[in-house]
């Protein structure tokens, strides 16, 4: 089906020279990646509907002006799709080998990407000035695992389940950029710490301790399922960080964090792949549509359980994670 799979390479916004997969049609190339489901790339060329234009280079090699956006957003999906293929043999979005698209350059300076169930698509903006296109590996992982979430546990997107679906797009898209091990984009526990979105250099969020970014919520309490869904995920994002790193002082790939707790529990982390494994686990069997944060506590303990054991020392941790964030 895909006859004239290629392998080249191009020059990305933010992961230096990545490795594409595309698919030679006649004398051209093409932003179709014949290895994942026929993943295609498209310029929306400023316009905000339908699929503007298919990336096509007359070589192999990728990257400048238009294009670098365009590399972005297929190494993003590429990773991605492997991440969930190599980690937990999920075959794309839903299962089924299918691929979605990306369309990048979408609208005017738009500061925002985002998915949608209904095209079955990613799709990026071009930030502030048209000079930041919000493609870093993080959020294009974010987005796409949002199609995860709505093929498995369709977490409504508002009151508490809005926040667990959120923080389940930053907790993939944090994995995801850790697993793509790329030397520009190192992983980090920030996320769109590349797009530089409030253009002073910070991260949008910060797992280790949400109420950084001055909104966000660090524990649970009664009034969380009240406030926007990318703030109440603020909890959520904070368990996974403890889970995976533990509490108090880290340095990791040079970046620092200091992580607190709530209710004097201090945690010993389980290390990032095991906590990633529950969160998976606990999103495709256990969580459903109106999962708050209490059923997300009973149904990470239970994935923990089934994957680890239910006297182990990832079951514990689990438990004191969420202790550590007020959820009991
Ligand atoms: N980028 C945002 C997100 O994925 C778009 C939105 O608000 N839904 O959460
Ligand atoms: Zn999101
Ligand atoms: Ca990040």
């Amino acid at each position: 089906q895909y006859e004239g799979i290629e392998t080249g390479s191009g020059t990305s916004t933010y992961s230096g020279t990545v490795p594409l997969d595309t698919t030679k049609s006649g004398s051209q190339y093409q932003l179709v990646d014949g290895k994942r489901g026929g993943h295609k790339t498209y310029d929306l060329n400023q316009g905000s509907s339908g699929t503007g234009s298919l990336f096509t280079n007359s070589t192999d090699t990728w990257g400048g002006g238009r294009q670098t956006a365009g590399v972005d957003a297929h190494y993003g999906a590429a990773v991605t799709w492997d991440f969930y293929k190599n980690t937990f043999g999920r075959n794309g979005i839903r299962n089924d080998g299918k691929a979605a698209y990306s369309r990048v350059h979408y609208g005017n300076a738009y500061v925002n990407a985002f998915w949608s169930d209904s095209c079955f698509c990613m799709t990026y903006g071009d930030g502030q000035g048209n000079k930041k296109p919000l493609t870093a590996i993080d959020v294009a992982a974010h987005e796409m695992s949002h199609g995860v979430t709505a093929a498995t546990a369709k977490l409504v997107y508002s009151g508490e389940s809005g926040g667990l679906n959120e923080a389940t797009s930053d907790i993939f898209g944090t994995a995801v950029e850790f697993y793509a091990n790329n030397k520009t984009d190192v992983g980090d526990y920030l996320i769109g710490e590349k797009i530089d979105i409030f253009g002073n250099g910070k991260p949008l969020r910060y797992m280790d301790k949400p109420s950084k970014d001055g909104t966000s919520k660090d524990s649970w309490y009664s009034g969380l399922g009240g406030i926007d869904v990318h703030y109440s995920s603020g909890p959520a994002n904070h368990f996974f960080y403890l889970l995976s790193e533990g509490s108090g002082k880290k340095t990791i790939n040079g970046v620092n964090y200091d992580s607190p707790t709530a209710n004097g529990v201090k945690v010993t982390g389980i290390g990032r792949d095991k906590a990633t494994k529950i969160w998976y686990k606990a999103l495709t069997t256990q969580f459903t549509s109106n999962t708050n944060y209490a059923k997300a506590r009973t149904g990470t303990l239970a994935a923990a359980a089934s994957l680890y054991g239910n006297n182990s020392a990832e079951y514990k941790a689990v438990a004191a994670a969420w202790t550590a964030i007020n959820v009991k």
